[in-house]
């Protein structure tokens, strides 16, 4: 009989993950890249998305956990998927961004990419690692810890996902820019988990809202998935008090607002402490940068308290920064710090690698024929250490492991290959344009790194949110002006560090990070404001084998997309 066959194979399963056989199969989760129509600010449009979802689903795993995520490209456009802070050690093959690791998943195909988990404990994220999709190909990750965390155990965890709406489409947006050579256009909106919230038109009904009881800890865990915004963030009569960011605990910071940039994570804990009632969560832009505009609205949320209470009269708005306050921004992020005691840290001492990098914004001249957007009719480009990084078209991973001639240079500039005054007000215009080049640096196994970030002021000196693809690293220094060696080497924090896989460098200022080189593969760094990436703003660090058999590159996955 089938139904006692069943029976019998239902319960061999359920004996074997009772013996903890069945459990130790990894996760796997179906991601299907595809479009659904969403509405948003009275119009309907058609977006990309995982699973139909916006934002996409959220992946929910065990510190140290291995997991496999079966992508499936049923868009119309290549893709490639990327883990956000996940350090996949001795795993670089599935890592995502476009090119630098692999070649895209072209429509109607499949990748099943594997997902190593390793020291991160808190929030991370995944995203589209190709053109512009990952405005709305984006979703949360929550590492639990195996026991405890480092404060009393929050009621509830609440993803808090920022991102930015365009009416139009982003495709075109991306397009467009690229071709003009200018600015890209401001997004419409900005919205959380999805939903613009009240005070745009047409959003009232879909705001979202976190209900909460009086007396309760809820644990906020906010992505900043915007692709060219920073963002304050604040509830109305309510503290906010850091305990972790890009999936790391940090000692706890109470502030009325903070700062997320593009790329980070903010693990936050509201307490529900006030007088039964509605409260707004608010966002809105950091944007410092001179003459370059920005989406200036204002997203909310909603907390709203479990008793019953007056819900007719309408919440209040929390105080928020100005969208020009570069000392709240500077004020936030020097003020977090790592937890040494409870999560022992290995801050390298003694680096043996030292790397001095510009982050600047340039200007190509127009080519002749062609009419440009940027400032003063050229064209707008950006660069570390002057060189404007032009994407292969073959991935690099691949040809550093095949040794594929052509396709990258070893030639990253450990040093600004000029010496300025980098934040003057006014510098020379011949300074603003760049070289191009594919030029990468290539690191020892368990060489200890030490990268310097320098902000500059050629075009418009701006905060840059760097990210760095296979390690997290602590950020051991940070200041306004130029970096100075003898000056600023001193103050270093290798006490308690806070430890991240992206570091706001502040705008024409400068920021210190270290790390070991204890990850065999290619690794991308790059700035997290898309249209900065967009214009070249990333190089790529090749680390190479170490001895034993789990420092050693492995071969790629069988079914790696052909280029
Ligand atoms: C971008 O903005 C310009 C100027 O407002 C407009 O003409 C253009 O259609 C916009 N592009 C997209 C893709 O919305
Ligand atoms: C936002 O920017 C627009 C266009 O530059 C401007 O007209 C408007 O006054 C600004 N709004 C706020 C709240 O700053
Ligand atoms: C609720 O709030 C509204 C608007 O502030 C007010 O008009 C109304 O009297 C309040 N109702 C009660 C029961 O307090
Ligand atoms: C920010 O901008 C306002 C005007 O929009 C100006 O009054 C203020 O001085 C600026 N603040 C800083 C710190 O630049
Ligand atoms: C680092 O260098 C300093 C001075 O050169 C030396 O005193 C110290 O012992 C070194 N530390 C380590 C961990 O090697
Ligand atoms: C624009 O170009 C002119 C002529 O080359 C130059 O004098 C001016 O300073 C430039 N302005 C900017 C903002 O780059
Ligand atoms: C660099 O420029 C800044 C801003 O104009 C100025 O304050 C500083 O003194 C300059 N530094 C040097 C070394 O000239
Ligand atoms: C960058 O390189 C170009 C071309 O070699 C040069 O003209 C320009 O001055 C350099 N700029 C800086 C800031 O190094
Ligand atoms: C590599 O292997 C060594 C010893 O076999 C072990 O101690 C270490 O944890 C391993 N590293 C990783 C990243 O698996
Ligand atoms: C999609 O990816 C393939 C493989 O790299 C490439 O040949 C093709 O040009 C890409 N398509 C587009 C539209 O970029
Ligand atoms: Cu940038």
């Amino acid at each position: 009989m089938w139904y006692s066959k069943k029976l019998i194979f239902l319960f061999i399963l359920w004996f074997f993950s009772l013996a903890g056989v069945y459990s130790q199969t990894p996760r796997r989760y179906k991601f299907v890249v595809k479009e659904a129509r969403y509405t948003r600010l009275c119009s309907t449009k058609k977006i990309l998305t995982v699973n139909g979802l916006f934002p996409g689903p959220t992946i929910r795993v065990q510190k140290g956990e291995t997991i496999y995520v079966d992508v499936y490209n049923r868009g119309k456009d290549n893709i490639t998927l990327h883990w956000h802070g996940v350090k996949q050690p001795n795993n670089p093959w599935p890592d995502g961004p476009e090119y630098i690791t692999q070649c895209p998943i072209q429509p109607g195909r499949r990748f099943s990419q594997k997902v190593v988990f390793s020291t991160e404990e808190g929030t991370l994220w995944w995203h589209a690692h190709s053109d512009w999709s990952r405005a709305t190909v984006h979703g949360a990750i929550i590492v639990y810890p195996r026991r405890n965390y480092p404060f009393p155990k929050p009621h509830a965890q609440i993803p808090i996902i920022f991102a930015e709406w365009w009416k139009s489409d982003v495709t075109k947006v991306f397009t467009q820019f690229l071709k003009s050579g200018g600015a890209p256009n401001d997004s419409d909106a900005i919205t959380i988990n999805g939903q613009p919230g009240d005070l745009y038109p047409c959003s009232k009904s879909g705001t979202f809202k976190v209900n909460v009881d009086k007396g309760r800890t809820y644990l906020l865990r906010m992505v900043n998935a915007a692709m060219n915004l920073f963002l304050f963030v604040s509830v109305s009569n309510h503290k906010l008090t850091l305990v972790g960011t890009d999936g790391s605990y940090t000692r706890p910071l109470a502030r009325d607002d903070i700062t997320i940039g593009p790329g980070q994570t903010m693990d936050v804990l509201l307490h529900a402490n006030q007088k039964p009632s509605r409260y707004y969560l608010a966002a809105r832009a950091y944007a410092s940068g001179f003459g370059v505009t920005f989406d200036n609205t204002t997203t909310t949320a909603i907390i709203q308290y479990s008793v019953k209470h007056n819900t007719s009269s309408s919440p209040s708005l929390p105080h928020l920064p100005d969208y020009n306050d570069t000392d709240a921004v500077f004020g936030f992020y020097s003020r977090i710090r790592g937890l040494p005691e409870k999560f022992p840290h290995i801050i390298p001492a003694n680096c043996s690698t030292n790397i001095v990098t510009t982050l600047s914004i340039n200007s190509f001249p127009c080519r002749k024929g062609q009419t440009c957007n940027g400032p003063n009719t050229t064209r707008l480009a950006s660069s570390m250490n002057n060189i404007s990084f032009v994407t292969p078209t073959i991935d690099i991973l691949e040809a550093y492991y095949y040794h594929i001639n052509g396709v990258f240079g070893r030639r990253f500039p450990t040093f600004p290959p000029l010496m300025f005054n980098f934040t003057a007000d006014y510098l020379p215009l011949e300074l603003q344009i760049p070289r191009k080049g594919t030029e990468v640096k290539v690191l020892r196994f368990g060489a200890k790194v030490q990268i310097v970030f320098q902000g500059t002021n050629l075009v418009a000196g701006i905060d840059h949110p760097m990210h760095l693809h296979g390690f997290s690293f602590y950020v051991v220094g940070y200041g306004k002006g130029n970096f100075n060696e003898k000056m600023h080497t001193k103050d270093f924090n290798l006490i308690d560090p806070p430890l991240v896989n992206t570091v706001a460098v502040p705008k024409n200022g400068w920021a210190a990070i270290r790390f070991e080189a204890a990850n065999p593969g290619v690794w991308l760094l790059h700035c997290h404001l898309e249209r900065h990436i967009s214009w070249g703003m990333e190089t790529v660090f090749i680390v190479k084998n170490g001895l034993r058999a789990n420092q050693t590159l492995p071969p790629p996955p069988s079914d790696m997309p052909p280029c």
